[in-house]
Formats: structure tokens, sequence, C-alpha cells
């Protein structure tokens, strides 16, 4: 017998004897309602957090006459991903070590029009009573290495079922059109394999490079939407010359 036919032959052993042994499987069994419901929960809670930030929208859409999102992507993680952040992290395979410690099973990401809406909504959200911050992180004021930039809010919402209430953990991701442009296409880059060592170091150079032009990008478009707010603002103390001014004025359809 070559080594090859040994080694698959062993290969079968152990799957047999762990991942297809009747121990496990019991233990799939067992284990499949609890984490069922446990993702339900973490979809109930996305929900939540989607209704927020849509309610936000819709009211600054009446108020102000623009909408500081552009889109919400929302997305649970996949099982997978969950056991190799628990593997790398050395945490006991539980579902409350997951509920403890993997604090992006449930994953909001709110894209907006400027810089200036993502701390508006981060403030919004984060005064409501019922959310509770665990962690704020600034890769905006403080980009990753890579040149990511976002904001990042681990947050706790409360969700109702039927007979209790359930706090859940929530990452909130914010960031403007041009840091989702560059985040998107990052992200499908670092996963192309053999590229070598010396062009894939240029390469992250160069998307370093591509990040700061996006963050230059970003205050551009910030200072020109703040002149003309300002110039707005002049303009408003004169008379106005239309009805729909005089609606505006007196806000009669704010809320
Ligand atoms: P996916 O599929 O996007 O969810 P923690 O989660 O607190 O234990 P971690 O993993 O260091 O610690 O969290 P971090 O770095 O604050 O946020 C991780 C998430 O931010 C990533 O999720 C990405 O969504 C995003 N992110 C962080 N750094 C980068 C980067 O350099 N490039 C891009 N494109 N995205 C980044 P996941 O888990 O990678 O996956």
């Amino acid at each position: 017998m070559d080594n090859s036919n040994i080694l698959e032959q062993l290969q079968a052993k152990i799957m047999r004897e762990s991942i297809l042994s009747d121990g496990f499987l019991d233990f799939l069994q067992e284990n499949k309602l609890p984490v069922d419901t446990l993702m339900a929960y973490y979809r109930c809670a996305i929900m939540e957090i989607e209704t927020k930030f849509k309610v936000l929208n819709e009211q600054f859409s009446l108020r102000y006459d623009r909408n500081p999102i552009e889109s919400i992507k929302t997305r649970i993680k996949s099982m997978e991903s969950i056991m190799k952040k628990m593997r790398n992290k050395n945490l006991p395979i539980t579902l409350s070590s997951i509920e403890e410690y993997i604090r992006d099973v449930a994953g909001v990401r709110v894209v907006c029009s400027f810089l200036d809406d993502i701390y508006m909504l981060a403030d919004c959200l984060l005064q409501q009573d019922d959310i509770t911050l665990i962690e704020k992180k600034d890769y905006i004021q403080n980009p990753k290495e890579s040149g990511y930039r976002s904001l990042h809010l681990i947050i706790e919402v409360p969700i109702f079922l039927q007979d209790e209430k359930k706090n859940m953990k929530v990452e909130v991701q914010l960031r403007t059109i041009a840091m989702d442009f560059w985040a998107s296409l990052e992200h499908k880059l670092r996963y192309k394999k053999n590229i070598p060592d010396e062009e894939a170091e240029q390469l992250a150079k160069e998307l370093v490079e591509c990040a700061r032009t996006s963050a230059a990008l970003d205050s551009r478009m910030q200072d020109i939407k703040n002149r003309i707010a300002t110039e707005e603002e002049k303009h408003s103390n004169e008379e106005p010359k239309t009805i729909g001014d005089i609606i505006l004025r007196n806000g009669l359809f704010n809320f």
C-alpha cells in the first residue's frame, strides 16, 4: 500500500471517529434548535436597528428635505465565520460564549452621504434610551493600517419576545459612499491569491494611497455642503419668493 493510500484511510478513520461519530452527530442535533433560535434573535435585533435608522432618515427627509442615509445593508455572520473566530480567539464552543464574545454576529452597515451625517446618526442612535453602547471604534479619526475608515459601534438593543426581553449585541458600521467603495474593492482584492509578496506589498501601499484620496474627497464634499448651507442660511433671511419657501420656512411639514 503506498503512502497516499494510507493517508486517505487514516483521514477516513478520523472522520468516522470525530465528525461522523454518534457523539458529534447527537451534539449537532441537540444544538440545532438553540442555534437556530439564537440566530433568529440576532435577525430580530437587526430589524430593530434597521428600523431605527429608517425612521431617522424619514424624519430628516421631511425636516431638511434630504436623506442622510444612502443605503443600509445587513448581514448575519455565517456559522463558519463564527466558528473560525471562536477558534482564533480560543473561546469555548458554547452558545453563551458566542453571545458574550462574538460581537459582530449581527451586522448593520449604514452608508451615508456626508462625513458629518455619520456622527450625527451615531449620536441620534446612541441617545435612544433602549440602546446601550458597548464600544465605539473610530477608524475615521484613526484609520487602520490598511487605510480602512468607518465608524464602528458595538451596541446592545432589546428585542421583545413572547414572554421575555433579551438584549442582543449588534455591530453598526457607519461610513460614507467613498469609504464603502474603497472597503468593498479592498475586500475583494484582499482575497486574491497567487500574488508574489513584493507585488502584494506594493498593492497594499497603493490601496493606502487610494484610501487617502477617498478621505480627501470626503472632506472636500463636506466642505462644499457646508458652504452651500452657509449661503442658504444667509438667504433664508430674505423675503420668501414662492409658496414652497413659505411652507418650508414655517416648518409646516416638520415633525
Ligand atoms: P465581515 O464579513 O465584513 O463581517 P472584534 O470583532 O472586536 O473581535 P476585529 O475583528 O479586529 O475585532 O474588529 P474590527 O477590525 O474593529 O472590525 C472588523 C470588521 O471591520 C471586518 O469584519 C470588516 O467588515 C471591517 N474591516 C476592518 N478592517 C478592514 C480592512 O482593512 N478592510 C476592509 N475592507 N474591511 C475591514 P470581518 O470580520 O472581516 O468580516
